[in-house]
């Protein structure tokens, strides 16, 4: 197979067929006239705090997750009441930088008309909890007012496009932030639908980003069509030797080469991604591949290209297979490349090649070659509100009253207060350290290299906890560390609710997969660098069997590595997991 003309290419899932023959969400975004639905009509609705069934597919492309509180799901049920429904709001914010500005206005919305929280993704962008119905348009609209909007947060559209953290650390961080830029804004659906429901202005302003079908004066999705995509698509650029991004787990990855100085272009990866379901095989987490080399001025035409492939041939029948990694297995990359120059009038260059060191955040504080400082500050899990010995919420919000430089979030869910005048580090220091918030000499390697996604109460999807959970567990795990002297250790772990794996889980070197509530699939192995997956070790363990088995394995780390082997390696050396070095191990491993 080399040539989309073959004849050999199996076309019977795929968009070439009718809407009827494929899955159920195919046809509903086909006759949603361009995802409007009926969401109006269900927003205007006083008598429930839901919006109607179908539409809460659609909703999401304009970042809105219907939620309830699963806190309160027996308890409301028991008293006869709907569920406690909220809305989970994404920002769109490619690249992850905002201002100070933007960072004040959207403290005030969290504190208005949320949970009074924010929370860091690990996608670089803020989500909003808790959103009643009734506030719904107002919070979209304060959003937009603040320069930020939610299109295409989430949906089957290309998502926030992350790139590797604070733009003002290198010039080639800079340029694979703006391309990040680019790509967003290039890929972003067009449907005027969003201004029209959440935004309620049917006036279009030229260049802005949502602007809808007037601004093009053409079809309503020009790229997208009417089924947009089969699934969710996603975007990474990674400056090496940080691989923070995790590159290898998205469905595109740009890796920039830089040569004598000079951004030369981009390594191109494809095919990764986390989710999967427990049993179900056919269904596995895969580590992107290397496919070839472009220049700068090609990256956004390889972005609307492998897009249009996957919008063109992804699997539309079945949801479970329909993300771009099972395009590429089921067809092989010589296909893709094939494909790819087609449609781009020629081939990728052959790879540059590049090496990777650490996924993790560099915290602290760290000077630039132009004299300016960034602090990369650790914030548990994302999640940004005000505790009673740490009020982070209230530190951030002094911090960019005071601020003159910008925000960067990281893919680990952590904050960069960048573009610091040394003579402004000194109030920065303070105003973190009044508030309780800064660093801690305690803090171990691995709670500072820990992520946990959102799961309970409000992810619909979560079979245990995981963020109020993670850093329970840490407290548990750090005396085990402290005794194997191992408290600077850098060694990456994460966790996540469910299998679909939005914390990463299976490039962590120690990753905790939710099974049921309190019980967690164990896989070790993953390399440090995010290459190479992890493998299960042990299934639907306790917090009491997760201690056991991690006890003793970092007190023989501790005792029998050689030089600075890192710990996802060592487990893999001693036999403890084996190499998962393609995602077909990963299935074979968990079948058996
Ligand atoms: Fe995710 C679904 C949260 C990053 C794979 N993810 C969800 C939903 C929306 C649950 C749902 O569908 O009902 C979660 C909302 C929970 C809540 O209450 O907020 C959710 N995902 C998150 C976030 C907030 C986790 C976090 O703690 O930061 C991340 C938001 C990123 C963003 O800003 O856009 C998040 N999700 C990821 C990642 C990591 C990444 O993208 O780098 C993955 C794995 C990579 C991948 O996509 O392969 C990920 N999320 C999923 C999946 C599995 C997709 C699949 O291919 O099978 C689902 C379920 C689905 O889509 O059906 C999912
Ligand atoms: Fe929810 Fe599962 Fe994602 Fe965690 S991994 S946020 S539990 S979908």
């Amino acid at each position: 197979m080399s040539d989309s003309s073959n004849i050999d290419i199996e076309r019977s899932a795929d968009r070439s067929r009718p809407v009827a023959e494929l899955h159920p969400n195919e046809r509903l975004k086909d006759e949603s006239r361009q995802l409007r639905g009926t969401i109006a009509q269900g927003l205007a609705d006083p008598v429930t705090g839901a919006i109607r069934d179908p539409d809460t597919q659609l909703s999401k492309f304009f970042g809105i997750y219907q939620q309830d509180d699963r806190d309160l799901r027996d308890a409301r049920r028991r008293a006869r009441l709907e569920p406690r429904y909220q809305f989970m709001v994404r920002v769109r914010m490619p690249g992850g930088v905002c201002s100070t500005a933007q960072w004040l206005a959207l403290d005030a919305l969290a504190r208005d008309t949320a949970d009074g929280s924010l929370r860091l993704t690990t996608r670089q962008t803020f989500q909003f909890h808790g959103v009643r119905k009734r506030d719904l348009k107002r919070h979209v609209k304060a959003i937009a007012a603040a320069g930020l909007d939610t299109l295409g947060a989430c949906g089957d559209v290309n998502r926030n496009v992350i790139s590797a953290a604070n733009p003002l650390r290198s010039p080639a961080h800079a340029a694979a932030n703006e391309l990040a830029q680019r790509i967003g804004a290039h890929l972003l659906p067009r449907t005027g639908a969003y201004r029209e429901i959440f935004l309620e202005e049917d006036g279009v302003r030229p260049g802005d980003p949502v602007a809808g079908p007037d601004a093009t004066g053409g079809e309503e999705e020009p790229f997208y069509g009417r089924t947009y995509l089969p699934r969710k698509f996603k975007i990474a650029i990674a400056v090496p030797p940080q691989n923070d991004v995790d590159v290898y787990a998205h469905d595109l990855g740009y890796v920039a080469i830089v040569e004598r100085g000079h951004l030369a272009g981009y390594d191109v990866t494809v095919g990764g991604g986390m989710g999967m379901t427990h049993g179900a095989t056919a269904t596995f987490p895969r580590v992107a591949d290397v496919v070839g080399f472009c220049r700068p001025e090609e990256a956004l035409s390889v972005a609307e290209h492998t897009v249009a492939i996957q919008r063109d041939f992804g699997h539309r029948k079945d949801r479970a297979h329909a993300r771009f990694k099972y395009t590429i297995e089921d067809r092989g990359l010589d296909w893709f490349r094939a494909e790819l120059a087609r449609r781009m009038g020629r081939p990728l260059d052959p790879a540059r090649g590049f090496r990777f060191e650490s996924t993790g955040d560099e915290n602290g504080w760290r000077e630039d070659s132009a004299g300016l400082w960034h602090y990369t500050l650790f914030v548990e899990n994302g999640r940004v509100r005000d505790r009673p010995d740490q009020r982070l919420m209230s530190a951030l919000r002094a911090v960019a009253r005071v601020h003159g430089g910008s925000f960067a979030l990281t893919t680990n869910q952590n904050l960069i207060i960048a573009g610091v005048a040394a003579g402004e580090r000194g109030a920065i220091d303070a105003l973190l350290h009044e508030h309780g918030v800064g660093e801690r000499p305690g803090r171990s390697g691995l709670r500072l290299n820990s992520i946990a996604c959102v799961a309970l109460p409000t992810c619909g999807l979560a079979m245990a906890e995981s963020e109020r959970y993670l850093p329970t567990l840490l407290d548990r795990l750090e005396p085990l560390l402290a005794a194997a002297s191992l408290t600077q250790a850098p060694i990456t772990i994460r966790m996540s609710g469910c299998p679909n794996g939005c914390s990463r889980p299976y490039l962590a070197e120690i990753a905790l997969v939710g099974k049921a509530p309190g019980r967690y699939n164990l896989y070790l192995g993953a390399s440090a660098r995010g290459d190479r997956m992890s493998a299960l070790y042990r299934e639907n363990l306790d917090e009491a069997a997760i201690l056991q088995h991690l006890g003793s394995l970092l007190q023989r780390y501790a005792s029998e590595r050689i030089g600075d082997e890192r710990f996802g390696d060592f487990t893999v050396r001693i036999g403890a997991v084996p190499a998962v070095e393609r995602s077909r191990d990963f299935q074979h491993l968990r079948a058996t």
